[in-house]
């Protein structure tokens, strides 16, 4: 049923926020993270929210938040002027007809106009995806300080303020030696019902990998995600892995997540919602991890307060998340984006109830961190 209302603004902006500290990750350290948001009005009274987000610049992948705002500002805003808001699936459809790839910008333009077709109907943006499982979710904390005493007390803090117990640590950076160290003095010190994984981002060799693999599953370490880059490499990883391997780098959308389940690569996928062009690419994701009996975890890309919820309303309605999921970027934040903060309490995530994201952007922090801004409008004549 279409309402009528019509896209009649898109704008974008950047903001820059710092980090509570610099998080070191393989290929890069980040002392601050920079989202590119959009906020999309419609013709009668609604608008929507989304946002692009990405690690280190072009560090992690082909996109940078300037280029999805370029994207955007020239490619799809014009495009979608005037289109009908309510059909959410027909301009993305009219979007990846015309723009190719560019996953990063086109999740932060499908989110906004599902943000806005939520708020629209009065419902959460989990409703329009299949519906709720539940309210809140289990968030796993990045422990990246680069330096062993520091990430344990961090550790240490994060389980007596009950905020996390899961935690991935980033590794790849230093020799396999000196990273199994790392990991097996975190593990120790902390109790038995904390959990730790690790993060390679695709540093390690294949011969490399199989050996740290075994020396980190001695160690304690349940979960070693992306270890190698490509397909096969990880399949035949995992072919004898003595623990859960886990795919990140290699999903780009549900056709690249056909080919990793047909070769078994990685007994755990890491949903991002960017990673793979929106939530609905993101939802096929899930679905051929499902038929393939590979196990989901909520992944991030470090993303601000919108994309967090993005895709925590998506993870709200996965039918089994027993890896839970890390979304803690609004964390990582020395500053607070939202007029209502979101709530992380015993370990997990409480998902907004409210209409749409359930969000609402602080005006004056926006303000405050916003580097430039561009706005695509069009003006509707009346009809009738
Ligand atoms: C990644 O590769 O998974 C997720 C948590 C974190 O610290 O970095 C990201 C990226
Ligand atoms: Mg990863």
């Amino acid at each position: 049923m279409s309402s009528g209302a019509r896209i009649v603004e898109i704008e974008t902006l950047l903001l820059d926020v710092p980090t509570i500290r610099p998080h070191r990750l393989s290929m890069v350290t980040m002392s601050g993270q920079t989202m590119m948001v959009v906020r999309l009005r419609c013709s009668d009274e609604f608008s929507g929210l989304g946002e692009g987000t990405t690690i280190g610049g072009l560090a992690y992948g082909s996109e940078s938040p300037e280029s999805m705002k370029l994207t955007i500002d020239r490619y799809i805003a014009p495009l979608l002027m005037g289109a009908d808001a309510t059909r959410v699936g027909l301009a993305m459809d009219k979007v990846n007809t015309a723009v190719k790839g560019n996953h990063f910008a086109k999740c932060a333009v499908e989110t906004a106009l599902l943000d806005a077709q939520a708020r629209r109907l009065g419902l959460p943006l989990s409703e329009l995806l299949g519906g709720r499982r539940r309210d809140s979710l289990p968030v796993a904390w990045t422990l990246a300080s680069g330096d062993t005493a520091k990430d344990i007390e961090e550790a240490q803090r994060m389980l007596e303020t009950r905020r996390h117990k899961d935690f991935k640590l980033k590794i790849g950076r230093r020799p396999i030696n000196e990273d199994v160290a790392h990991v097996a003095a975190v593990r120790k010190a902390l109790p038995d019902f904390a959990s730790v994984r690790v993060d390679v981002n695709m540093a390690w060799r294949e011969r490399e990998a199989a050996n740290g693999i075994a020396a980190l599953g001695d160690a304690g370490c349940v979960l070693v995600e992306q270890p190698v880059p490509g397909v096969e490499p990880l399949a035949r990883l995992q072919a004898k892995a003595g623990i859960a391997l886990m795919a990140d780098e290699i999903l780009t959308g549900p056709e690249s997540a056909l080919t990793a389940a047909s070769k078994l690569a990685g007994d755990v996928f890491s949903i991002k919602i960017e990673q793979a062009g929106g939530l609905f690419s993101a939802a096929k994701v899930i679905s051929v991890a499902e038929a393939a009996d590979i196990a989901v975890y909520g992944g991030t890309m470090l993303e601000g307060p919108i994309g967090t919820i993005a895709a925590a309303q998506l993870f709200s309605g996965v039918r089994s998340l027993e890896w839970g999921t890390e979304l803690f970027g609004p964390l990582l934040l020395t500053e607070e984006l939202l007029t209502e903060p979101l709530v992380y309490a015993d370990f997990e995530l409480k998902v907004p109830t409210g209409p749409g994201l359930g969000i609402q952007l602080h005006e004056a922090a926006v303000n405050r961190f916003r580097r430039d801004r561009t706005s695509t409008s069009t003006t509707l004549k009346a009809v009738g």
